[in-house]
């Protein structure tokens, strides 16, 4: 059979598209699942001309995510009938679970796909199929389907009704980068050896670093796993907090536990969830909690499972016809409290106790700084450099780094490049 799996035209910007956030990895994971039972498959980003696509499908995969972005799924459908009348179109992933029927009337679509796809979550995603795949350096992973909660406003439970886990992704891993898209990664019950084998694992002789799209469920973090996420290299822990201001207590002994574990408080996410429930005055004092406590905050504008447009704009005055707004809160205050996070986190990142613009951009070049002179020193064969201090004097700038066991000065080009041997 011959097939094209089609990733509609997301509002995702270009440079954005093969980043850890939008590689379209469940089609990547039904290309290989496909190839294997010797199928022909084609991947297209976006609605390709048929001279593109060079070849008339029998069968059209089109996936889907947020339900929001409902008006792209149904755009692609109409593309691609156009193209080929006489093809079957199924319609999978997100939006097509949360959203059955909706998806079925909405999109004129044949066929609608719920849930998981069996077959392919045995298959390791094909990410030759991806253009430029040479530049991605991390894989997206799934340790577990589903989840042990079933939170009122969260759709994993009826995307992944079923919770279902691995007992080890050793033999998955092949990039130094793993991005993992679990529900609750902490609810696998195999966490501890999975996070040793990570641990202890090297892809091309270098060891592999971690990130969780979704917080870890505090209530499972123990002082032994703490320690084992920061054993297993996961960068920026982030923790839930969707509950009530009185369960601060919890949350400042989850986040206690990563500090004991080695994490700056600074590196930390608290995850939450606002435009719902709890009104603006409660997340405002959850919001000042988290700066006394030095953690960042990873905000969550709560939409519906079943929202189906959001035109959400920052700069413009907006009503529940752009974008939804929970009865308990206003346009302005959810404009007001993602500013006053956003605001907060850079103070927190950058260690001012007053918000100023110019101390901002100044910190946001000190950090470019920083990181190109870390890939100069990693491509000079210097393994681990650390740069302690970067300074700006009369006749241009200067570094402190540590490297080779030892701490050198260095002076920098107006272009930020290390000149003469460190
Ligand atoms: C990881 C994740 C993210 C990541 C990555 C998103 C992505 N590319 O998937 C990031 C961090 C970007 C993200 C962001 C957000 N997310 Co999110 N996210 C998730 C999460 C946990 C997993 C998504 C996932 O697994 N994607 C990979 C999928 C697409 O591939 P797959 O599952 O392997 O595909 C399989 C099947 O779907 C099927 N399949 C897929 N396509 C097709 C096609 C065909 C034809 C067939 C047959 C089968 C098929 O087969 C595949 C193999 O089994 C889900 C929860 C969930 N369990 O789904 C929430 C979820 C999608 N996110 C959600 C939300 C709300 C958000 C945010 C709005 C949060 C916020 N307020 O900031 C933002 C949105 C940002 C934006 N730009 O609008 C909601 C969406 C609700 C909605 N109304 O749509 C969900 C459902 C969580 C929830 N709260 O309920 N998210
Ligand atoms: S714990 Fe997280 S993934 Fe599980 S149901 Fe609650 S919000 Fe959803």
């Amino acid at each position: 059979m011959k097939i094209l799996l089609a990733e509609p035209e997301f509002p995702i910007p270009t440079k954005g598209k093969n980043c850890k956030n939008y590689l379209p990895i469940g089609l990547l994971k039904l290309a290989a699942y496909c190839k294997d039972r010797g199928d022909f498959v084609r991947l297209a980003r976006g609605n390709l001309p048929q001279e593109e696509v060079g070849f008339r499908p029998d069968e059209i995969w089109i996936t889907s995510l947020f339900t929001y972005w409902r008006e792209y799924v149904k755009r692609s459908v109409e593309h691609y009938r156009k193209l080929f009348p006489s093809s079957k179109i199924t319609v999978g992933g997100i939006y097509a679970s949360l959203m059955p029927d909706d998806c079925k009337t909405y999109t004129q679509c044949d066929e609608v796909f719920r849930g998981i796809h069996d077959g392919a979550e045995k298959s390791m995603p094909a990410y030759d199929l991806i253009v430029g795949s040479n530049d991605i350096d991390f894989q997206i992973v799934h340790t577990s389907r589903g989840c042990i909660r079933n939170c009122r406003f969260c759709g994993a439970g009826k995307i992944e009704p079923t919770f279902t886990y691995k007992d080890s992704i050793k033999h998955e891993i092949c990039s130094n980068k793993l991005i993992f898209y679990d529900n609750n990664l902490l609810a696998n019950p195999r966490i501890k050896d999975l996070l040793h084998e990570i641990a202890d694992s090297r892809f091309k002789g270098k060891p592999i670093v971690c990130e969780s799209q979704c917080g870890f469920d505090g209530r499972l973090l123990t002082p032994e796993l703490a320690f084992l996420i920061k054993k297993a290299r996961f960068q920026n822990p982030r923790l839930a907090w969707d509950g009530p201001y009185s369960q601060f207590r919890e949350i400042k002994k989850q986040i206690d536990l990563l500090v004991d574990a080695g994490y700056r408080t600074r590196d930390i996410f608290v995850f939450m969830l606002y435009n719902w429930e709890l009104n603006f005055s409660e997340m405002e004092k959850k919001r000042k909690k988290c700066l006394g406590w030095q953690v960042q905050i990873a905000d969550c504008r709560f939409r519906p499972l079943d929202q189906r447009y959001d035109r959400y704009d920052a700069r413009k005055a907006q009503t529940n016809d752009d974008y939804y707004i929970h009865p308990k809160w206003t346009d302005e205050q959810i404009k007001r409290f993602r500013k006053n996070v956003r605001i907060q986190n850079i103070c927190i990142r950058m260690g001012f106790t007053k918000y100023s613009q110019k101390l901002e951009r100044k910190g946001e070049q000190r950090r470019r700084i920083r990181n190109k002179i870390m890939e100069q020193l990693k491509e000079m064969g210097y393994d681990a450099p650390k740069v302690r201090q970067i300074i700006e004097e009369r006749d241009g700038w200067v570094a402190h780094v540590r490297i080779a066991e030892s701490y050198k000065k260095i002076r920098l080009s107006s272009e930020y490049r290390i000149t003469g041997a460190p």
